[in-house]
Formats: structure tokens, sequence, C-alpha cells
């Protein structure tokens, strides 16, 4: 892939880049993403799992599809796409991942810096005293039940429901503060997440866009990149490493 120089120049005099990304990034490793062609919520209505009601109307129907989606997790891996946002840490002061997925895979890339936005698929509390769970959970007699006897969910934000406010205030300073603000594999249509590319865009940072095809955001990017992140990242990575050394 060829980068124009003005791309590289902004790239290797920036200081501080944030990563904001969603289900996308993941699809390489194998995970659905929600409103692609082959989307989960296609089939099923977020409406339906992905809120607190519904949860509480039928926690085990919820709960299947946690599980589900957990096993699919625990078999993948993280990609390219993971692994150079990584390797991008030895290039810059300072790198954020602000992230939608609640899949780990950016810590299992071994990224440090990481904003949870909706949660982490690996913890779990209870409703009632917001006790944690973390470890194996018991499903003998289908929903799992805290000591105090109330329901244990998984810890996601589920739609209607308030972004972890550290998580969210985390992520907001990050993206007013950057030099660049890349944006990869987001429809960009669930708020108030995707309301941080307007403020990384108001504070005048530099916007990436990395994605398979357009989305609502494309319009207010300086620069995208069309394509599979997993191929697009390393490229970034291994133009840059070049001029750095040139
Ligand atoms: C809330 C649960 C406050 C976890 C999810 C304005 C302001 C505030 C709220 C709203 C608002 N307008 C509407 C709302 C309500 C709602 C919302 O945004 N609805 C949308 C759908 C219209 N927001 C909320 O309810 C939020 N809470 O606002 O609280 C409040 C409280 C009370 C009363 C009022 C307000 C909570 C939102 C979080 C919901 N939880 N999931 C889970 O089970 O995963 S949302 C779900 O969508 C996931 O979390 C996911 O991360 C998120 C975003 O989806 P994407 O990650 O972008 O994935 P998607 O499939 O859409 O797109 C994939 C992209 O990748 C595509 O563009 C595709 O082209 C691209 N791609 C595919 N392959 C590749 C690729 N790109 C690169 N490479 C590839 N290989
Ligand atoms: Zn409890």
């Amino acid at each position: 892939m060829n980068f124009d120089e003005t791309f590289l120049n902004k790239l290797s005099k920036a200081k501080k880049i944030v990563f904001f990304t969603g289900a996308g990034i993941s699809a390489e490793s194998g995970i659905p993403t929600f409103r692609g062609k082959d989307g989960i919520w296609n089939k099923l209505k977020p409406e339906e799992l992905a809120n607190f009601n519904a949860f509480m109307r039928n926690p085990k129907m919820v709960w299947e599809w946690y599980n589900h989606r957990k096993k699919i997790i625990h078999d993948s891996k993280p990609n390219a796409g993971h692994f150079a946002i990584a390797d991008m840490q030895d290039l810059f002061d300072e790198v954020t991942v602000v992230t939608q997925n609640i899949d780990n895979l950016h810590r299992r890339a071994g990224s440090k810096n990481i904003f949870e936005l909706h949660g982490n698929i690996e913890r779990n509390y209870c409703v009632r005293c917001k006790t944690f769970y973390n470890g194996e959970l018991d499903f003998s007699d289908g929903v799992p039940k805290c000591n105090c006897g109330g329901l244990i969910r998984p810890d996601v934000v589920w739609f209607g429901e308030y972004l972890p406010e550290d998580q969210f205030e985390g992520g907001e300073n990050s993206a007013v503060n950057s030099d660049i603000f890349f944006v990869v594999g987001t429809s960009a249509v669930v708020y108030p997440a995707a309301g941080l590319v307007h403020s990384a865009k108001r504070a005048g940072s530099y916007i990436v866009e990395v994605n398979i095809e357009e989305t609502e955001i494309s319009v207010m990017c300086d620069k995208s990149f069309y394509g599979e992140a997993g191929k697009v990242l390393p490229e970034i990575v291994k133009a840059l490493k070049n001029k750095i050394i040139k």
C-alpha cells in the first residue's frame, strides 16, 4: 500500500494517537460484527437481547446468547490489526485504545492503555448487590445467582444504560488531546461512543478512518483507507518504520 507524504509526515510528527475501534477490527478474528451483511443484529433484535428488561424477562435466553459469543471469543485470537495497534506503542509517545468491543482482544494483543466503553464479556456482576464474579459461573440451574440471591449479569453496557463514567471520560479526554484519531472497524451509529469522533474533530485532531466501506462519519475524516483493518494497519506500521529509519 502507498501512503502519501502528507499522511506519513503527519504520522511521524504525531505524539498522541488514539484508536477508536468497533466490531470490524475483530471480524478477521472470526467474531461476527453487529450490522454487517452477516451481522448478528440481522438475526436477533438488539432490544430483545442487549437490554436490561430483556435480561430480567428472560435471563436464560440472554445468557445463552452471551455464552455463545463467549465461546466464539475464547476460540478466537487477536489478528494482525490488533497487533499493529499494539506495535504502534513503540512508535509514539502515547497510544490509547478506546474500544466499543467487549472481546478483550486488544489486551490479549498487548495494548496497554485501553478504555472499554461497552464493558468486557469476561466480567460479570450481581444486579442486586453489584458483587463481581469474574471466574467460571455456575449455570446448573440455567442462570447464575449471587450469594445474596440476585441474578448475575455480564458486565457489558446494554441499550439505555450509561457507559462506565471513568471509561467514557478517559476516552473523551484522549480523543480531545489526540494528534491523530483513528476510527477503525465501526459503523459509528451507536452513541454516545460515536460522539468521540465529533469531539476529536472539534478539538482539531486529524481523523483517519480504516473500514471496508464508507460510514456515517466518513465525511468527517481527513483520510479514509478502505480495506480490512488486518491488512491496512500493518501496512501503516511498516511505512512508518521505513520513514523513521530513513
Ligand atoms: C446510552 C452491548 C445514556 C454489548 C451494545 C444519542 C445519545 C445517547 C444515546 C443515544 C443517542 N441516540 C440513540 C441512543 C441510544 C443508543 C444508541 O446509540 N442507539 C443506536 C443504535 C441508534 N445508545 C445507548 O443506548 C447507549 N446508552 O445512551 O445511555 C442514556 C441512558 C438512559 C436513557 C437515555 C440515554 C448504550 C450503547 C451501548 C449498547 N451496547 N452492545 C454487547 O453485547 O456487545 S451496542 C453494539 O454496537 C456493540 O457494543 C458495538 O460495539 C456497538 C457499535 O457497533 P460497531 O462496533 O460499530 O459494529 P458494527 O457491526 O455496527 O460495524 C462494524 C463495522 O466494521 C462496519 O462499519 C463494517 O464495515 C466494518 N468492518 C467489517 N469488517 C471489517 C471492518 N472494518 C475494517 N476491517 C474489517 N475486516
Ligand atoms: Zn448479590
